[in-house]
Parts: C-alpha cells; structure tokens; sequence
C-alpha cells in the first residue's frame, strides 16, 4: 500500500516538474493517429475537387466502350458554375465534343474535330445537366452536371 502510494506520489510530481516542450510535444499527433492519416483538429482542412477535365481515351472509336460508359472518362463530370472543363483527346482517331445527344443536337458548344493529343474547352456558366457526344462516334456519350 505505501509502495503504491509512492508511485502515485513519484508519478504526479512527474507532471509538475514536466517541461514545458515536453507538454507541447504531446499535442503533436500520435503515432496512430498519423498512421491513420488523422489531421489534429485546429488544422485547415482543404478539399481537393479533381481537375475538370475529361478524357477521350485510346479505343473510344469502336463502340465497346458504350457498354460501360467509359467512352468519355469520367462519363459524368460534376464541377461547380463557371468552371472551364477541357475535353483532351487520348485517342488515335479524331472525335468532336457536341452538346446534345445523338437524337438532337444543342447549340451550346461544338468542339469540330478533335484531333489526337488535341483539346477542347468549354466554361459552364449555368447549373443544369449537359449531355454531350461525338458526332463521328455517336455511341460516345457523356454528362457534365453543373451546380
Ligand atoms: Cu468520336
């Protein structure tokens, strides 16, 4: 009992007598915590919103990649109102990036030919729901959802 009682005695002494660094150093983050990828709470915590950009990537000319609406990557797109989103073509062949769809074509954005390694850019004012295709390749199909 008076052991006890001596290692509490040694133990609370030990927080008095505790340098100051040291006390800082236990706000740092643990070792799990770090493990965990855990930010400490008075940190900013900033949210990365990935780059608007879409891809026509290599075999998109072949109609395969109509059943998993892969033939534009991401098939839909969600950016915020005013955000300029670039198409960039990873194809060998040509493609175009037309607003509308296959049964009826939009007057909002119509990129021409979009040669391989070439772009298209186009900046959405307003929030709505945009499909797109390619006109060469109508089973290419896409979405932009602007909010
Ligand atoms: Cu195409």
């Amino acid at each position: 009992m008076i052991a006890a009682v001596g290692v509490l005695v040694a133990v609370s002494l030990g927080f008095v007598v505790m340098d100051p660094d040291e006390i800082v150093a236990e706000r740092e983050p643990s070792p799990i915590a770090m493990m965990l990828n855990l930010s400490p709470v008075d940190e900013e915590v900033v949210v990365e919103s990935p780059p608007p950009v879409v891809s026509m990537p290599l075999g998109t000319s072949t109609p395969e990649c109509k059943a998993d609406n892969t033939c534009y990557l991401p098939y839909n797109l969600e950016v915020a109102a005013g955000t300029a989103v670039t198409w960039t073509n990873d194809d060998t062949a040509a493609h175009t990036v037309n607003s509308g769809t296959p049964d009826g074509l939009t007057d909002l954005f119509d990129s021409g030919l979009v040669m391989p390694d070439a772009a298209f850019e186009y900046v959405f004012e307003e929030a709505g729901t945009y499909d797109y295709f390619c006109i060469v390749h109508p089973w290419m199909t896409g979405i932009v959802t602007v909010s």
